[in-house]
């Protein structure tokens, strides 16, 4: 850590504190993130170490670059580029009556899905993407954070300040408690984090498991085997859910052109077999149109 200065906290992610610093060599201001291992001499497990260092080389520009991974005394220093600014605090300095522009949300989701699919053709997951871990910058560019973390470290149901972890964002096969899971997941939380750049609002916000499952399923009507095959013999599935109609998601992104609730819709398929990937969803026709003013896309 002599290289680094650590200077104001500026977050508390999952697994720890998040700081503003610099690099002594050459005063670049990085994020330097302090995760807590367990007990002194537990250290960190090999595996979570080493699963670290491969998030090293995922270098891509809609990715918050890893610059260097240091183990000191109980903790582990993850060193990140710095990004001024996340999407959740973006969206809440945005006036009441106001959004952020189509051409922007547009630009924002197509950079997400790059950074997203970069990291599926690897096999990596994100697992726990949310407006609070993509950092934009001040030229347009927005990029994931906490990438393949989840992987090395668990989900946990805590921060490590004992704030509850957001459901707000997860696919229905995880609440549902489907033991094997993939890069859909992934792909349904840019969903959701799609209609909240669009309306500035979470589409989905439970406050538990079952809260957000049934918050899903009002908005898109409860799922059946019918568009879902084998939902019935997901762990968590209960016949006697509430059996909410088939409903329009475009009631509750009115602002959205034709396509843009098309590919929202295809993020958003219940079946994760039947979800849209992040790399087809690149090739949608919502992105074929730069999109000029709010009315015309
Ligand atoms: C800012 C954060 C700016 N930049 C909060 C923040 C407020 C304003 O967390 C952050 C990060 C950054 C950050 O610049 N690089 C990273 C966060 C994370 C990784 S993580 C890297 O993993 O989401 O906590």
């Amino acid at each position: 850590m002599s290289e680094y200065v650590k200077r104001e906290k500026i977050g508390e992610g999952t697994y720890g504190v998040v700081y503003k610093g610099y690099e002594k060599s050459s005063g670049r201001l990085v994020a330097i993130k302090r995760i807590r291992l367990g007990c002194r001499d537990e250290g960190i497990p090999g595996t979570a170490l080493r699963e670290v260092s491969l998030l090293r080389e995922l270098s891509h520009p809609n990715i918050v670059w890893l610059q260097d991974v240091l183990l000191q005394g109980a903790h582990l220093y993850l060193i990140f580029e710095y990004l001024p600014m996340d999407l959740r605090r973006y969206l809440d300095t945005i006036p009441k009556d106001e959004f952020l522009d189509h051409v922007t949300v547009k630009r924002y989701l197509q950079q997400i899905l790059r950074g997203v699919v970069f990291c599926h053709s690897r096999r990596i997951l994100h697992r726990d993407l949310k407006p609070q871990n993509l950092l934009i910058d001040d030229h347009g560019s927005i990029k994931l954070a906490d990438f393949g973390l989840a992987r090395a470290f668990g989900v946990p149901t805590q921060v490590y300040t004992h704030e509850v972890v957001t459901l707000w964002y997860r696919a229905p096969e995880v609440l549902l408690g489907a033991a094997r899971y993939s890069t859909p997941i992934d792909v349904w939380s840019v969903g959701a984090i799609f209609a909240e750049m669009v309306t500035k609002t979470p589409l989905f916000h439970g406050d538990s498991e079952i809260d957000q499952l049934f918050h899903i399923f009002r908005i898109l009507g409860s799922p059946t085997p019918a568009v879902w095959p084998g939902l019935e013999r997901l762990p968590a599935f209960k016949p006697s859910f509430p059996h909410w109609p088939t409903a329009t998601l475009s009631a509750h992104v009115s602002s959205l052109s034709k396509h843009g609730i098309d590919l929202l819709t295809k993020l958003l398929s219940y079946d994760p077999n039947q979800r849209i990937s992040a790399k087809r969803a690149l090739l949608h026709e919502f992105f074929r149109t730069p999109c000029q003013s709010q009315q015309l896309e």
